[in-house]
């Protein structure tokens, strides 16, 4: 595995896991689940998404940005969970809070995410975190290239992974979610946070 990519399993107990699912339930009734679109085609992920924090991660016709407020109902994002943000200082020890708390629910046989850099930032020498909810899935890692080989790992509910250092610019994805595998969410499926810092903190 590259320099700065880590896994830590168990990171958060089946308690604090049911916890943060009833944090996300509020977050979602404030911010609610959508379905974002591809830039230019307009086709539609199959993956449903929500933010929390001053910034939140979004993908329309357009383009991919940041914003402070939700597409749809044009009010700001929700605070981080103070939990989430405890752990950020924990693991990845930066000087300043995250600003996006990417929340990803993957529903259904056919939710994954294709290759992809986490890119849209103005800084990255802070690491990507992020932290697994619900179903298994398995997360592809390859390297500087689209192209090239990936290392498949297994993410279980309460997983956390952290990509700093070398593996922060490296493509990864989701390339499929075990269904049936959790029964942490009512209905089933995935959730994935993704906490990153994005711009240069003020010193
Ligand atoms: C997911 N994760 O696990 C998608 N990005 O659903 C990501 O795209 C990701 O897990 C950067 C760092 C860690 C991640
Ligand atoms: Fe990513």
């Amino acid at each position: 595995m590259p320099d700065g990519f880590k896994i830590i399993p168990e990171y958060l107990s089946p308690a604090a896991q049911a916890d943060l699912v009833e944090t996300l339930r509020g977050i979602a009734a404030e911010a609610p689940f959508y379905r974002p679109v591809m830039p230019g085609n307009g086709q539609p992920f199959s993956v449903e998404m929500t933010n929390a924090g001053p910034l939140g991660w979004v993908s329309d016709r357009s383009g991919y940005r940041y914003q402070s407020t939700h597409p749809s109902t044009g009010t700001a994002w929700p605070s981080i969970p103070a939990g989430i943000l405890a752990a950020w200082d924990e693991l990845t020890g930066y000087p300043a809070a995250p600003e996006c708390c990417l929340i990803n629910l993957y529903r259904g046989e056919k939710a994954r995410m294709g290759l992809h850099r986490d890119a849209d930032e103005e800084v990255f020498d802070a690491p990507v975190l992020s932290f697994s909810l619900g179903d298994s899935a398995t997360f592809r890692l390859g390297g500087a290239s689209r192209r090239g080989p990936t290392k498949a790992v297994t993410l279980h509910s309460g997983t956390v992974l952290v990509m700093g250092g070398e593996s922060r610019m490296a493509y990864h994805g989701i390339s499929k979610v075990f269904s049936g595998t959790s029964r942490l969410l009512n209905g089933g499926g995935r959730l994935n946070l993704t906490l990153r810092r994005v711009t240069k903190p003020k010193p």
